[in-house]
């Protein structure tokens, strides 16, 4: 992917399980907004509807530079060419996607609040590893809590981008990436934004802040 934003540090935005204009108006604003890493998720969303999105968000993010990662279906991935996907616990191991997707994909895991997960996913080729939730979620209420501290200790001891999710805002952002998150992976505070596109764009900013 030449000419591709670095995707390791700054906003991974996800996708909030919406369809048609307002999906791919959700994307854009995002995309323009600054998100390094994009993310579709549609857990409801029927499979040839999913492979359709996934096909656009995919073409929206080569126009932009920034790689698209599948949720859960590491097939979708394969179907339709994009650059990774994203696994957790209820999903096929990372080997069998590294498997299917090959050396250059986007692998990332989700370790919830476990240490020990994390260490296995990057013994098993993951590109960054996910802890959350780190604050409550109105997406997700019953997602396990992650303490902070995880951020720094696993990124300090794999040698590996630690993504940060679950409930994240722009007030809380700032302690995410202070206790040593390198990705913020975020839905609702996008999504309920009076405009996705600045509010993306006041994420980036948080990150070029501590950059510069
Ligand atoms: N995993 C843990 S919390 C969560 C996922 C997928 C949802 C994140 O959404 P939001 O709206 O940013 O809290
Ligand atoms: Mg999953």
């Amino acid at each position: 992917m030449s000419g591709a934003r670095a995707w390791r540090r700054g906003l991974y935005a996800l996708t909030d399980g919406s369809s048609g204009a307002r999906l791919l108006a959700l994307a854009e604003a995002v995309l323009r907004g600054g998100a390094v890493l994009l993310q579709y998720r549609a857990k409801a969303t029927p499979r040839a509807l999913r492979r359709e999105e996934a096909t656009a968000l995919l073409a929206l993010c080569r126009r932009h530079g920034v790689p698209l990662v599948i949720n859960d279906d590491f097939e979708l991935a394969v179907a339709t060419g994009a650059d990774g996907v994203h696994l957790g616990r209820d999903d096929p191991p990372p080997a069998q996607a590294r498997e299917a997707l090959g050396e250059t994909a986007i692998i990332g895991v989700s370790c919830y609040a476990d240490p020990e997960r994390a260490r296995a996913a990057a013994a098993a080729g993951a590109d960054y590893v996910a802890f959350g939730s780190l604050f409550t979620s109105s997406t997700k209420p019953s997602a396990t809590r992650a303490p902070l501290e995880l951020l720094g200790a696993a990124g300090r001891e794999l040698d590996l981008p630690v993504c940060g999710i679950g409930g994240i805002t722009l007030a809380n952002a700032p302690q995410a990436i202070a206790a040593g998150a390198d990705l913020l992976a975020v839905i609702s505070d996008l999504t309920n934004a009076p405009d996705p596109g600045p509010q993306a764009a006041a994420y980036a900013a948080l990150f070029n802040a501590r950059d510069t």
